[in-house]
C-alpha cells in the first residue's frame, strides 16, 4: 500500500512539474511579434582540418573544424541572433542540450536563457568539459563514458566557450542570453518568436566575425524581417 501511495505521489509530482513548465509566460509576452533575421557573409567559409590519432573509432581520423559556415545566398550559419531586452518572451519548456558526438559538440552553437543545460556524452568514451567564461564559474570536469548526461548551470549572460581537454580540436559555444534568442540555420536564417511589440535592439554574434546590432520596430502578430551583413575582421 505504501508503495502505491509512493507511486501516486511521484505521478502527482511529475504532473505538477509538467504543469508549471507548460504554464504560459507572464503578461506582456502575449501579443508579441516574430522577427525573421537573415545573416549573410560575403567572405569565404573557413574550415580547419586536423589529423586525429586518438579515439579514432569514435572521432574518425580527421577533425573538421567549421569556423565560418556559409550556405546558400551567402547565409551565415551558427550566428546567434538575440533580443536581450525581450525578457519574459516564450516560456522555455525545452532544456538546451549539447551532445558530444563524434568528438564534436552538437550543435556547434546553441542559445539558452540563464539557467540549466544538459551536456550529453553519446560517444561512449571519456571527454573532459572545459569552459572558458568570465561571468560564470568555469567548468573543468571529466565526463567518463558511463556519465551520459551532466547538468550544468549558467546563470549570467555570456558567450560560453566549450572545449574538451581530451580532444584538443573540440570547440563549441553556448550563448547565454537574457531575452529571446535563436541560432541561424544553414541559410543564415533565425526566427525569434514572442518578441514584445515596440522598439527592440536586435543583436547578432558570430564566434569569429564579431557583433552587430540594429534597432527594429516589432509589431504584434506580425513578422518583421531584418538583415545583417557580417564583415570579416
Ligand atoms: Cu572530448
Amino acid at each position: 500500500m505504501r508503495k502505491v501511495i509512493g507511486v501516486l505521489l511521484a505521478i502527482a509530482l511529475v504532473t505538477g512539474v509538467a504543469l508549471v513548465a507548460n504554464r504560459p509566460g507572464p503578461a506582456g509576452a502575449q501579443g508579441g511579434g516574430t522577427i525573421e533575421a537573415t545573416v549573410t557573409y560575403a567572405g569565404a567559409p573557413v574550415v580547419e582540418k586536423l589529423k586525429v590519432n586518438k579515439d579514432t573509432e569514435k572521432c574518425g581520423t580527421e577533425a573538421v573544424i567549421e569556423k565560418v559556415v556559409v550556405g546558400g545566398n551567402k547565409g551565415l550559419a551558427n550566428a546567434v541572433v538575440s533580443v536581450p531586452g525581450a525578457k519574459g518572451g516564450a516560456p522555455k519548456t525545452v532544456k538546451t542540450v549539447v551532445d558530444q558526438h563524434g568528438c564534436k559538440f552538437v550543435p556547434h552553437v546553441s542559445a539558452m536563457t540563464p539557467g540549466e543545460m544538459d551536456l550529453k556524452n553519446s560517444d561512449d568514451i571519456l571527454h573532459n568539459i572545459h569552459t572558458y567564461s568570465t561571468a560564470n564559474p568555469s567548468i573543468n570536469k571529466a565526463q567518463p563514458k558511463f556519465k551520459k548526461t551532466m547538468t550544468e548551470k549558467f546563470e549570467k549572460p555570456e558567450m560560453v566557450k566549450l572545449t574538451c581537454d581530451v580532444h584538443s580540436w573540440m570547440l563549441g559555444w553556448v550563448a547565454v542570453v537574457p531575452g529571446v534568442a535563436a541560432v541561424t540555420d544553414n541559410n543564415g536564417v533565425a526566427k525569434l518568436e514572442n518578441v514584445p511589440a515596440g522598439k527592440q535592439k536586435i543583436e547578432v554574434w558570430h564566434e569569429t566575425l564579431g557583433k552587430q546590432d540594429k534597432e527594429v520596430d516589432v509589431k504584434a502578430g506580425q513578422t518583421t524581417k531584418v538583415s545583417f551583413e557580417m564583415k570579416g575582421k
